[in-house]
């Protein structure tokens, strides 16, 4: 008897530690969260649409393990279906401030290049405050419409007299500060600027804020690594500005130095955006400008071409071998009057494709897809212009393409609901009448070309919650920092 009562001790002993310890892991619990835990009703994978779906988040903000068919009453229960974030591939920021405000002819008419006059006039007296002020409210915008990143293909370098501030990359910190602001994943691209036209022509006043040379643009990448490389929702790469504002050599220089700094780093460039362009590339080259980018740069994997408008057969067929990514962005494209994008041919041969938002006359990820597919169906008086295998959905194919393009062109590892991957997702409003009683690819199909509104409920990047019940936490202030700044600058 003697024993079994120590027995009974011992064991009400270990209990009780037992219950100790496990008090004690609580504690350490809640300083330190353990991998989050979310359970979405469906979520769109990479093997397709899956119900019942556990998602656990690292605390790096990186995704862990993703389950389907599977049962955890303790998850964050997700409020609708699942969908990755959207890479925007191409944005100039301070135009989100000049939507709407070029919609007039002048004496000459109007055009691309006028455009670009009116653009030069109202980027001219921006301040770095302005640029901060305009990209945190773009950026909550892009948040709340689904795009969970961007690329910032950023030339507003310098102060109105095109001297460099005091600290060079004064204007690029604006623009990681407003990311970090809004809580937007963001590849940083410093653009480089020389020339005015094809054959090294000097530049214009109107862009003197953007000129750099070789050692300068080498200076602001050193400068830039660092913080970006520390910060996992940030990522460096670089910028051409395009065939006119880049001599030769110094497109080569460029791409060494950037080689030097990150070998895998992304480049984008502008390319074939207007006929005249075109035009005044075979007057000085003898060939076509994506043409000339294939005879005199290895393009691969690692390019993004923004527009890449005006291609004849040889080269939509070269630009899809390249696996480089068409950095398409139809609003603005639209916008300009640039004209159409071959997206026959080039889906045709495979060719891998993003959305960018540009000038953000539109900042919707479903809109610019629309855009895009409704672009191809009027040229060519078809639907199913990609030649769709029967029953595949044109916006699942869309919606999947352009956010696999989108991350290789950001040069992260983003655009899918997968392990190792960020977690950058949306939860779709599922009381949008427009998406109701849709299933799978029918809920893309219907956020794409259906009424919907702000099929957007909730938002995650890097495992933070951004937007809930389509708020911004910080869109409130924002407004107001942006109403200021544009008071100023308009009155
Ligand atoms: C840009 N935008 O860099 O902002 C250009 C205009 C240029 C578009 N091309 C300037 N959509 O191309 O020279
Ligand atoms: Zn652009």
């Amino acid at each position: 008897a003697g024993y079994r009562r120590d027995e009974r001790l011992r064991r009400q002993w270990q209990t009780d530690r037992r219950d100790l310890r496990a008090i004690a892991v609580l504690e350490r619990l809640t300083a330190h969260p353990m991998p989050r835990r979310y359970f979405a009703p469906s979520a769109l994978l990479p093997s397709g649409w899956v119900e019942s779906v556990l998602i656990v988040v690292g605390d790096d903000g990186v995704i862990a393990s993703v389950a389907a068919s599977a049962i955890d009453s303790d998850a964050e229960h997700l409020n609708g279906p699942v969908i990755p974030g959207m890479p925007n591939l191409h944005s100039h920021a301070f135009q989100r401030a000049m939507a709407g405000l070029t919609q007039k002819a002048g004496p000459e008419g109007d055009s691309f290049w006028a455009w670009r006059e009116l653009m030069y006039r109202f980027l001219a007296r921006l301040t770095p405050d302005d640029v901060e002020a305009i990209a945190t409210e773009l950026y909550i915008e892009m948040l709340g419409a689904g795009y969970t990143s961007v690329a910032e293909f950023h030339y507003l370098h310098h102060d109105p007299t095109g001297k460099p501030y005091a600290n060079p990359i004064e204007m690029a910190e604006r623009i990681c500060a407003a990311a970090n602001t809004a809580g937007i994943g963001l590849t940083l691209l410093p653009v480089f600027y020389a020339h005015s036209n094809f054959g090294g022509l000097a530049p214009t006043a109107g862009q003197r804020r953007f000129i750099t040379d070789t050692d300068r643009f080498s200076r602001m990448l050193d400068a830039l690594g660092p913080s970006l490389h520390a910060n996992p929702m940030q990522r460096l790469g670089v910028a051409p500005h395009s065939l006119r504002a880049v001599a030769p050599e110094e497109l080569q220089r460029v791409l060494e130095y950037g080689d030097s700094v990150d070998d895998a780093m992304p480049v984008h460039i502008h390319a074939a955006e207007q006929q005249k362009e075109v035009d005044d590339c075979v007057a000085w080259s003898g060939t076509r400008p994506m043409q000339w980018l294939f005879d005199n740069v290895v393009v691969n994997e690692r390019w993004c071409v923004i527009h890449a408008t005006h291609m004849d057969e040889t080269e939509t067929v070269a630009l899809a071998g390249s696996r480089a990514v068409a950095g398409l962005c139809p609003t603005t494209e639209g916008d300009l009057g640039d004209g159409l994008f071959n997206g026959k041919a080039f889906l045709a041969h495979n060719g891998r494709f993003g959305i960018g938002g540009d000038s953000h006359v539109g900042v919707d990820p479903f809109l610019e897809l629309r855009l895009f597919e409704y672009g191809q169906r009027i040229n060519y008086q078809q639907r199913n212009v990609f030649g769709l295998m029967r029953a595949e959905s044109f916006g699942g194919r869309l919606y999947r393409d352009a956010c696999s393009g989108g991350a290789q062109a950001l040069g992260q590892r983003i655009g899918a609901i997968a392990a190792h991957h960020r977690a950058d997702w949306i939860v779709l409003e599922e009381s949008d009448l427009a998406i109701a009683e849709r299933q799978g690819d029918e809920l893309l199909d219907s956020a794409i070309f259906g009424p919907a509104r702000a099929p957007v409920r909730d938002v995650m990047v890097g495992g933070q919650w951004r937007v809930r019940d389509g708020a911004h936490a910080r869109s409130g202030q924002s407004a107001t920092r942006y109403r200021a700044t544009l008071k100023r600058l308009l009155t």
